[in-house]
């Protein structure tokens, strides 16, 4: 039973918000239609031990509920979860599960067993209009080559196998409209994980020069999240030097360089929203060249923030970015025109991704920015033949006129 910790404050996700999110995703389907969610499973490690367990994140924004295996059946007459079949000895290792609790934390009007509520759901499916769940259509997820849990394709395969079945129909893109507003209580859960992350990072550097590898600071970010309640929300990036190139380096175990540049990406997360802040810091003396590359991604960040305001989107703001960071790359020498592939040498990714329950959170680059909307604002400059890299990565919410800055209490240096 994976149950809260008892150590974190009370809990700021009260059944009603997941029951209000149920009611605004049904109100945006069609009359009769019902939603079918596969939770996630448990990813085997090694022979018989599990990866840490982590839920889908729209199973979780709809229920609540951090339980491996469980499906949620949503109709606007009913909505229930069924839970997966444990044997005796299964409750033994993992403990029982406790409908109880489920029922309370999600607010939810009924929790199955597996074999009834499967048969319950079989017979709502077939009187729907239409059922929607998560197309997997990828088996790959694109960008990051990665394989999708397989929790949401299996559930496809049995609802595929339901006689009379109507429409299967893709749930996600209306799941994506309503996550990427932030509500009160996700905006709760995102400051604190903020302000573990910038506690993490203001610790680190009181005396940077007192670790000798790279690892010794991943460790004592670990320590403070997992003091304060805390996970990781992504694999953190601490990188001396030439490993700022490799963009995402979480081997995490070289020496630190003296009188180079340390960059340092790393989120604290808290009910599963993360913070995603980074700071590149100078271990040492630096050198006119570095602080002028840092100085240069500084000043850059500046003028990237005057860019988010409600009604542009970010497809707009990565364009116009592009010709401010031009200017830049040719103050610096680094190129000498304005050609997207040269400077594509030096600037490989994005400005900004939205930020919320998933780390790169759902939502797409043409939807105009809305008050709500929480988005990072990373600039970077990598040069490999100089053996630097400097990302700074801020962490806003859109206002209704422009933008407030989530991440501006954690420090950054300037040189
Ligand atoms: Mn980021």
């Amino acid at each position: 039973m994976y149950s809260l910790d008892k150590n974190n404050p009370e809990n700021i996700f009260k059944a009603s918000f997941f029951s209000q999110n149920r009611e605004k995703l049904l109100s945006k389907l069609p009359e009769g239609a019902v939603v079918v969610l596969a939770a996630h499973s448990l990813m085997q490690r090694s022979r018989d031990t599990a990866y840490p367990f982590r839920q889908e994140s729209n199973f979780w924004y709809l229920t609540g509920i951090q339980e491996p295996g469980c499906v949620l059946f949503l109709s606007r007459k009913e909505s229930f979860v069924v839970a997966p079949q444990r044997s005796i000895t299964h409750e033994i290792f993992d403990g029982a599960i406790s409908p109880s609790e489920l029922q309370a934390i999600s607010g939810l009007d009924e929790i199955y067993p597996s074999r009834s509520g499967w048969r319950h759901l079989r017979e709502l499916c077939q009187q729907a209009s239409a059922v929607y769940t998560r197309l997997p259509a990828k088996q790959y997820y694109q960008p990051a080559g990665l394989q999708l849990n397989g929790a949401a394709h299996r559930l496809v395969g049995r609802l595929k196998r339901i006689k009379q079945l109507p429409s299967l129909q893709d749930v996600t893109p209306t799941l994506q409209e309503l996550r990427l507003i932030k509500q009160p209580s996700e905006l709760v859960a995102l400051r604190n994980a903020i302000a573990v992350t910038s506690q993490a990072l203001e610790q680190i550097t009181i005396d940077l020069t007192s670790y000798n590898n790279e690892r010794e600071i991943a460790a004592e970010l670990s320590y403070i999240y997992q003091q304060n309640g805390m996970t990781h929300g992504y694999e953190p990036i601490v990188a001396s030097g030439k490993n700022a190139c490799t963009l995402h380096y979480v081997e995490n175990n070289q020496l630190i360089a003296s009188n180079q540049l340390l960059l340092i990406d790393s989120g604290a997360e808290f009910f599963g929203y993360s913070a995603d802040i980074t700071r590149t810091f100078a271990v040492g003396e630096l050198s006119q060249r570095q602080k002028h590359v840092h100085q240069g991604v500084a000043d850059l960040q500046q003028q990237a923030f005057a860019l988010f305001r409600p009604g542009v989107s970010l497809r707009d703001i990565e364009r116009a970015f592009m010709d401010i960071m031009a200017v830049t790359l040719r103050e610096l020498s680094l190129i000498t025109g304005n050609q997207q592939k040269d400077i594509r040498c030096y600037y490989p990714h994005a400005l900004s991704h939205y930020l919320g329950l998933d780390v790169h959170d759902v939502g797409s680059y043409d939807t105009p920015l809305e008050p709500g909307m929480v988005l990072t604002v990373e600039p970077g400059i990598y040069i490999p033949e100089e053996a630097m890299g400097v990302r700074i990565e801020d962490n806003i919410l859109i206002t209704e006129s422009s933008y407030q800055n989530l991440t501006k209490d954690c420090q950054q240096p300037r040189y």
